[in-house]
């Protein structure tokens, strides 16, 4: 199957436009032509399976190299030691049991412990498990009041409940509404979560904190912080895999937003991943980079100048130049399966953009015999789609709702199938 060739004509639209300046309108995008996903970068096609795995580590490597950065080879699975900190019997009035578990650097004094909060269904082993981080510390996914505060930076927040970057009691089960804790675990699933900032604290801080104070500054071609969070969930993999409630083989890994981008990065990265979710990851996620359509990269680079590697602001200002674009991140995931979810109100994140590449990212399922997202059209709101790529755009904003998780646990029912 050939990519098409995604072109989108132009009325007017500067690329010089002031950063605040979001467009919003579609006859404003500028014109383009994606990036090829089944040809190699010679110019050959990609025709088998074979090619298909070839092609993967070209494209792997573009990423790398023009967008997140290479993972230092010091980093590389680095092996974290684990211990079992606590362990509740009883969670869920008896239907579930709750494990911490800290992931800790044996021989460096001052780098940081990563906790893990692992739930999985009593009386079953080998559950399959959704992966995933959390924004505000384990304490904020369900109100148990059993489970253990964090005691890592925390980004204050509006409510207060954040007091000199230190979490309070009164932030307990705040995100719960993110986290249907009793769905996922009466679906016969376990989940593991972490808070991001135990890697890599989301500030600007020149890579001085979190797991740089292990691996050192990055240089310019390496990682940015979604490279060191990706690398975080690699590491709760190793740990997952070693834990008998836990079917190694099926845990799917999930991210919101800037989470998203790490969970696509992480499952573009490792293979062990069996399925991968983003869920409204937008700019340097699933959305297309050359739409320029609410949050661009200029943008993001500007905001957030520690989340890509060095490269990536060097095409703010000309995507065309980018030698990739995200359809073929959602692509590196075959022949397994991937799910983009976008929310209609949430236009920063480019809904129609996030849609485009699930559907330009599908073509190397079809070397394997498998239906990528297999519809032409963006889909109606909350009418989900797909095969192996699976598609929905729900009604509301940006946020992860129970409607989200309904087609995740669907979706992974199918695909996890024995
Ligand atoms: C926004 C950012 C988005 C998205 C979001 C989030 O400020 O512009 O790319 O990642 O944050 O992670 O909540």
């Amino acid at each position: 199957m050939k990519c098409r060739q995604v072109l989108i004509p132009i009325l007017f639209f500067s690329m010089n436009a002031p950063a605040d300046e979001a467009n919003y309108d579609e006859a404003k995008i500028p014109e383009f032509t994606l990036p090829e996903v089944m040809r190699f970068e010679s110019g050959e096609p990609v025709l088998t399976p074979g090619d298909w795995l070839k092609r993967r580590s070209e494209i792997l490597d573009l990423f790398a190299v023009h967008v997140f950065g290479h993972t230092p080879e010091s980093a590389k699975g680095h092996p974290l030691m684990a211990s079992e900190t606590q362990v509740i019997p009883d969670f869920l009035e008896g239907k579930a049991i709750l494990k911490e578990v800290s992931l800790s650097f044996p021989k460096h004094d001052h780098a940081p412990v990563i906790n893990l909060l692992l739930i999985t269904p009593k009386g079953k082993s080998a559950a399959p498990v959704f992966l995933g981080f959390n924004f505000r510390g384990n304490h904020t996914v369900h109100a148990d009041p059993r489970i253990t505060l964090s005691g890592s930076w925390m980004r204050p927040d509006k409510e207060g409940r954040v007091v000199d970057h230190r979490a309070t009691e009164k932030s307990r089960g705040t995100s719960a509404n993110r986290w249907p804790v009793d769905k996922i675990i009466a679906q016969g699933f376990g989940l593991a979560v972490i808070y991001y900032g135990d890697i890599d604290p989301d500030f600007d801080d020149g890579f001085e904190n979190g797991v740089h104070s292990v691996f050192g500054k990055p240089r310019e071609d390496e990682w940015g912080s979604i490279g060191t969070w990706s690398w975080g969930l690699s590491r709760a993999l190793d740990y997952l895999e070693t834990d008998d409630s836990v079917d190694g083989e099926r845990v799917a890994v999930f991210g919101h937003s800037r989470l998203g981008k790490t969970s696509l990065w992480a499952g573009a990265q490792d293979e062990r991943f069996a399925l991968v979710i983003s869920n409204n990851s937008g700019c340097g996620g699933a959305a297309l980079s050359r739409r320029a359509y609410g949050e661009t990269v200029k943008r993001i680079n500007t905001s957030f100048p520690h989340w890509f590697n060095d490269r990536f602001p060097s095409y703010n200002d000309d995507l065309n130049a980018l030698p990739v674009d995200q359809h073929q991140l959602i692509a590196l995931m075959a022949p397994r399966p991937v799910y983009v979810a976008s929310a209609v109100e949430d236009r920063w994140a480019d809904p129609r953009g996030e849609f485009l590449s699930a559907r330009e990212g599908s073509a190397p399922w079809a070397l394997f015999g498998k239906v990528g997202i297999g519809v032409e059209e963006m889909p109606e709101t909350n009418k989900p789609v797909g095969d192996h790529v699976g598609y929905h755009v729900r009604s509301g904003k940006h946020d992860v709702t129970d409607y989200d998780w309904d087609q995740y646990i669907d979706f992974a029912k199918r695909h996890f199938q024995p």
